[in-house]
């Protein structure tokens, strides 16, 4: 884990245009990939005033400005569409008017407001809160399908390209620079023994079925946040890997994370299963959020999104522990390969519900 100096911190938001004293400043929230920090300050009237500072992970985003410029974009794209200020994430500019800080280090930072009296969940507590997921990340796709995608930057080149993923995972078992290939030679056979299902997506958009459009990629439960008082969606966060995609693949990593019975790296794997109920619910409300939008081979490809998404996410987080653990921020050594073990538990339950959830998509 990378570990920045708090002073760095208070520097860096410093920069921005604020007009507020800084009371505190401490990391916030779980995410994978940026350093994220809660700030809480006080405006010139004594009234509190909080936001999220966060340092952009340069190692997964080669080109930072270009993070940038998407999220400028869009974010002043969804504004246009509602009147509400919660309802999207607001980027504070820096002095010098720019949408990002790059510090001294070579460090790329931004500033958001913080959403205040929301939520966000690592695990939905209720159906509902999965409910209203789904239509947030539904209505996401849906308002993105009038965004000029010719306009945003590839962020990650190839970021939900499966058959992709795989050649990087195969050639990470043949360097296996750290020696670990051979103490999870089970594992590489699971994701070997699945070869001829990655390409299952990419085949129907070449057959014309599975159109690409503007799709979030990265949908967890932990970046929509949830009015704290109604429980209602408020907001879609985590932007940073907004690209032309495949609406199935923003279904699937939402039912990959969201769906399951149990955290992402839970080491008992008697814990983790797909839980039908939530799958059905969250495809329900997704189809809803989407207004339309959705053709019917989209919805009856959302199983192979969903599998897709959960096997991928798996091949990445054990080619990131043959790589040594380089990519995900991790708190323990075996940390990915905990991760791994739970999307594959997944996977495999997912094939024994296959029929299941294949009928529930026709029903819908
Ligand atoms: P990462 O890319 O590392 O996942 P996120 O942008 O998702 O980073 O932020 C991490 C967490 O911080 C989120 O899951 C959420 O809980 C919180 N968060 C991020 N932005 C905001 C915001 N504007 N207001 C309130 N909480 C936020
Ligand atoms: C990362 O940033 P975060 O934690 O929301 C990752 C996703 C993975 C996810 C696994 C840019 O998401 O692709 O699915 O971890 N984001 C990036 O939990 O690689
Ligand atoms: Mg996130």
């Amino acid at each position: 884990m990378r570990i920045i100096e708090i002073n760095k911190t208070i520097n860096a938001f410093s920069k921005f245009d604020t007009n507020v004293t800084v009371v505190g400043c401490a990391p916030y929230g779980n995410g994978h990939i940026n350093d994220t920090f809660l700030v809480n300050a006080k405006n010139p009237d004594g009234s509190d005033k909080r936001f999220i500072l966060q340092n952009i992970n340069s190692n997964v985003f080669k080109k930072p400005e270009q993070v940038m410029h998407n999220i400028s974009l869009v974010t002043s794209f969804l504004k246009t569409q509602t009147d509400d200020a919660r309802r999207v994430l607001t980027l504070v500019k820096t002095k010098d008017g720019a949408a990002f800080y790059n510090d001294e280090d070579g460090r790329y930072w931004r500033l958001y407001d913080f959403v205040e009296s929301s939520l966000s969940l690592d695990l939905p507590e209720t159906t509902e809160d999965f409910y209203q997921s789904a239509i947030a990340f539904g209505e996401f796709q849906k308002l993105l399908n009038d965004f000029p995608v010719e306009e945003l930057y590839e962020t990650i080149p190839d970021f939900h390209n499966t058959p992709d993923r795989y050649r990087k995972f195969l050639a990470a078992v043949e360097n296996d620079i750290c020696g670990r290939a051979a103490s999870v030679a089970e594992e590489i056979k699971f994701v070997t023994d699945r070869e001829a299902f990655y390409s299952v997506l990419f085949d129907n958009n070449k057959e014309g079925k599975l159109p690409l459009r503007v799709t979030h990629n990265d949908t967890k439960i932990n970046n929509v946040m949830l009015d704290l008082e109604t429980r209602t969606a408020l907001c879609v966060i985590d932007l940073d890997t907004i690209m032309p995609g495949f609406s199935v693949n923003d279904f699937g990593d939402s039912i990959r994370f969201g769906a399951s019975t149990a955290a992402e790296d839970e080491k008992d794997l008697s814990k983790v299963e797909m839980d039908i109920t939530l799958f059905e619910t969250y495809a329900k409300g997704f189809i809803k959020g989407c207004g339309g939008l959705l053709t019917k081979d989209e919805i009856m490809l959302m199983p192979e999104g969903a599998k897709m998404m959960t096997i991928e996410c798996g091949m990445r987080f054990l080619t990131d522990y043959l790589e040594g653990d380089t990519y995900f921020k991790t708190k323990y050594p075996e940390h990915n390969l905990d991760r791994c073990h739970t999307q594959f538990k997944l996977v495999a339950d997912m094939e024994s519900k296959w029929d299941k959830m294949k009928e529930i998509v026709k029903n819908i």
